[in-house]
């Protein structure tokens, strides 16, 4: 699938491994400090495929599914599939060949994409950097395919980061020499085959930015789907950078000051508002970036603020600014996980309730983003445009001028106060009504243009045009 059809599509993100049992289990035990396999499995993630979708979903981002080292290490299994051995290989702890298929057959006929977790950077060892047996990996299976071994020492020299080896001493990443012909031409090769065998629709793609920039082109070439990196970098100059060789990263910069901004009524707005227009100035185009509060690598959302006001806030960003909502399992449950390993717990744990606050939220925004699409042809190539913010305010619009989508988001929480927001600039002419969504309250803009929003509790407020609402299926506009 194109990027120019991915803008369109909202992902869930799973660990494999976590979110789903063959067995349908919902008490299997799942100790996350015991960096074991829990017993996940791509037959499992089509029994909750129901699930996914309920929450308006279309697309299903899935961690790695290449053969891994078989050891039980100092730092865990490979559960999470960033340790591979054996390209050519799926890792049999997920199920086979056509589970895999599946996996893609039950999405496509449910009109939902796949998106495959993909490592060109390295593979795993169990072992230190010096003992490692290069005979283990296929097909790379000298010295010769790889950089010589230096842990990586300093993240401010890039030539330390893209040449030295990720991983530890128990752990190895052994580093692949991606400059080589040779490792490129497997590589390109593998990510077309895998692409077509498994009729796979986009690529996550791992520890891009340890990898040297002219690589990329030729791999999102040869993948030939939308390709969204990985570049784990808070600074929009280094991290915009590599979409100039890659369809899309994921929005890392908009990360850290979304988190900021909304953990605490004392967070910063106006740093994320900053960042919200360095971001469209200095990326080439903010619209394909994957958007994201929480994934497998960082503590979880509720692990900083247990609000759910809060929750939502940042929920309502990802779906409603420029790029491609994503969520990662068990957001939709709340939960509260630290760093790794605590972040990557069980999703059936939960018991997959779908009466979650949080499922039922991410449900409706993900139809009010949908109702933009619809509506509006240009929603999802416009630019969002941070109109207003104060020390606990943002507010933003997007889309079509005459048809935009106001989104005014909160860090009060869920103690905060009712009140009046007035806003000016909102870009509708006086005599418009307006529908907020999720009080279902209209607003009539005034002759000034301005509007009185209604606020409490801290929750978001997203409002449309009244004329919208008929067959929407949103504030009874059935
Ligand atoms: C394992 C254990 C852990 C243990 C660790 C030592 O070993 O599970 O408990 O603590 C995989 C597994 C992990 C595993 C690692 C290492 O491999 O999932 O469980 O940890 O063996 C990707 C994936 C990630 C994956 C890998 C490796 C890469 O999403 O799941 O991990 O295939 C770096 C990489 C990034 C990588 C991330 C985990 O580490 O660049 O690709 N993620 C700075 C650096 C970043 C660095 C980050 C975290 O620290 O710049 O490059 O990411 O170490 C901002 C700055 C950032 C800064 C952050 C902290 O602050 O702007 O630059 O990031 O303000
Ligand atoms: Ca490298």
């Amino acid at each position: 699938l194109a990027p120019a059809e991915w803008r369109k599509q909202s992902i869930y993100f799973l660990l494999t491994d976590r979110f789903g049992r063959t067995d349908n289990s919902t008490t299997a035990t799942c100790n996350v400090s015991d960096r074991v396999y829990c017993g996940g499995s791509w037959q499992g993630i089509i029994n909750h495929l129901d699930y996914i979708q309920g929450m308006g979903f279309t697309a299903v981002w899935i961690s790695p599914v290449t053969e891994q080292l078989p050891q039980d290490t100092g730092d865990g299994a490979a559960y999470h599939g960033y340790w591979q051995q054996r390209i050519y290989e799926l890792n049999a702890n997920f199920g086979t060949e056509s589970d895999l298929k599946a996996l893609a057959t039950a999405l496509h006929d449910r009109g939902m994409y796949l998106m495959l977790d993909v490592v060109a950077n390295h593979m795993g060892y169990a072992g230190a950097g010096n003992t490692v047996d290069y005979s283990v990996f296929d097909p790379f299976d000298s010295s010769s395919y790889f950089h010589p071994y230096c842990l990586i020492s300093d993240y401010s020299n890039q030539t330390n980061v893209e040449d030295c080896w990720l991983g530890d001493t128990t752990v190895s990443l052994p580093d692949l020499n991606t400059t080589e012909t040779a490792v490129q031409n497997i590589w390109y090769n593998w990510v077309a085959g895998l692409v077509a065998n498994y009729s796979v629709d986009g690529l996550r793609i791992d520890t891009v930015k340890h990898v040297q920039k002219p690589f990329w082109p030729g791999y999102n070439k040869a993948a030939g789907v939308y390709c969204v990196g990985e570049v784990l970098n808070g600074d929009p100059s280094y991290t915009c950078d590599y979409q100039n060789y890659l369809d899309a990263v994921l929005n890392y910069p908009i990360y850290f000051q979304l988190l900021y901004a909304f953990e605490s009524s004392s967070g910063s707005i106006a740093n994320l508002y900053n960042m919200i227009n360095s971001v469209a100035s200095v990326c080439v185009d903010p619209t394909l970036l994957g958007n994201f509060i929480e994934n497998h690598d960082n503590p979880r959302f509720a692990y900083y603020t247990s609000d759910y006001s809060q929750a939502k806030n940042v929920i309502a960003y990802i779906f409603l600014a420029d790029g491609i909502p994503i969520v990662y399992a068990g957001q939709e449950q709340h939960y509260s996980g630290g760093n790794d390993p605590y972040n990557r717990e069980a999703t059936w744990l939960s018991g997959y309730s779908t009466s979650a606050e949080l499922y039922t939220f991410i449900a409706t925004t993900n139809q009010i983003r949908k109702l933009a699409i619809s509506r509006d042809s240009n929603y999802l190539t416009s630019r969002n445009n941070p109109f207003y913010y104060d020390s606990n305010t943002l507010a933003m619009r997007k889309g079509s001028s005459g048809s935009q989508v106001i989104t005014v988001l909160s860090n009060l929480g869920s103690s905060g106060s009712s009140y009046t927001l007035t806003l000016s600039n909102t870009g509708y002419s006086s005599g418009t009504s307006l529908t907020e969504l999720h009080t279902c309250t209209s607003v009539t803009v005034d002759s000034s243009g301005n509007i009185a929003v209604p606020m409490a509790s801290g929750s978001p407020r997203v409002l449309v045009p009244s004329s919208w609402i008929n067959g929407s299926g949103l504030c009874s506009g059935s």
